[in-house]
């Protein structure tokens, strides 16, 4: 009887302990070694946020990508975003419905195409929103313990009921490169730097990325995606929460000329040099030039910014209407002065697309 007994108890704290144990599904498996085996041919996928939605002069056209009529073919990934999903909204706070983003998303996935998804939550704190930086206190808040933790596990909720309604037709999960808290370098968020410290940053992080395991969601790809610009090893890793919470180092990284260049490429070598420590893909997780004022961006500033490090996909942000905001654009579209550049940047051998 007490043999059984000590018996229970062992799977019992086993069980417990299980659910901080990470699973992966088969799929996403693939995805991250089609990530590694491009990066090894130095190759990468090229991204684009929210491009099947709307461009430059249009929204909500089916088909359409700015992307696609300049080169001929659709970005490789896709990146789409959940702000306001916490809210209980039907579309995020780019005004996508939900439902048009995970059509989009099994549409991606099933063409062969990578997805990796972010989340603008808003603060839970004050109400406003994501980059309202006005409170350090916001992430001491939805900790355990803090005033704003019943709160939080709610708005974790939706996040893990919209990731896990993620299937194709037999009920797999399509998998994700699940981006959360991202940008944290810096101090315009309110998980920022100057926000919150390194304990409760990572203590966000865990209780996030645990909370969508305990969910039984297999299908994520968890990248950690700090911000470019005055990194070192020390700084980059100084809010990292651990090898078992992260499976790939990313870098957002926006800007232009001979300076962001050399600074880039530095800061590259650096994730590439831990990558191969930890045993982690990278990417440039974000990337662009607001506004794409230098025509030949794609080419003299990202195929350089890449070249000979293992980057194994880069996203450009997203094309917003004109209408909507003037000028807010990361790709070309048909008449842009970059249109030609980009043709070249489609066309050279390390340039992967959807159809690659
Ligand atoms: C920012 C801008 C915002 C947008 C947000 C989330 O960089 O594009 O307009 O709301 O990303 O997509």
């Amino acid at each position: 009887m007490k043999r059984l007994a000590l018996i229970v108890l062992a799977i019992a704290a086993f069980a417990c302990t299980e659910k901080h144990i990470r699973t992966i599904s088969p799929e996403a498996d693939i995805v991250m070694a089609r990530l590694q085996q491009a990066a090894g041919n130095n190759q990468f996928f090229f991204g684009q946020e929210d491009f099947p939605f709307y461009g430059h002069s249009w929204e909500y056209e089916e088909g359409r990508s700015d992307v696609k009529e300049v080169c001929g073919d659709y970005p490789a990934v896709l990146g789409c975003d959940l702000g306001h999903i916490e809210l209980g909204n039907d579309k995020n706070l780019d005004g996508v419905p939900f439902d048009v983003m995970r059509k989009a998303i099994t549409d991606h996935f099933r063409a062969g195409g990578i997805v990796t998804i972010s989340w603008h939550a808003r603060n839970p704190l004050t109400s406003s929103n994501a980059w309202d930086v006005s409170d350090n206190t916001v992430v001491a808040s939805v900790l355990e313990g803090g005033s704003h933790y019943d709160l939080f596990q709610t708005w974790l909720d939706k996040v893990a009921v919209f990731l896990d309604s993620l299937r194709m037709e037999d009920g797999t999960r399509i998998p994700v490169i699940f981006r959360p808290w991202h940008e944290h370098t810096g101090s315009w968020f309110w998980w920022g730097r100057k926000l919150c410290s390194s304990q409760e940053y990572i203590a966000l992080w865990k209780m996030t990325v645990d909370y969508m395991r305990n969910r039984g969601l297999d299908n994520l790809i968890i990248a950690y995606s700090p911000n470019y610009g005055g990194l070192d090893r020390e700084a980059y890793m100084e809010r990292y929460p651990g090898d078992d919470y992260v499976d790939l180092l990313g870098l957002d990284a926006y800007g232009d000329g001979q300076e962001f260049l050399d600074m880039l490429r530095n800061e590259l070598s650096m994730v590439a040099q831990l990558g191969k420590e930890h045993k982690k893909a990278i990417a440039l997780t974000e990337c662009g030039m607001g506004g794409l004022g230098n025509p030949l961006w794609f080419t003299q500033i990202l195929l350089k910014a890449t070249e000979g490090h293992p980057v194994s996909y880069a996203l450009v942000w997203r094309n917003a209407p004109d209408y909507l905001m003037p000028m807010h654009i990361f790709a070309p579209y048909p008449g842009h002065a970059s249109e030609q550049d980009f043709v070249a940047f489609y066309q050279d051998s390390r340039t992967l697309f959807l159809n690659d």
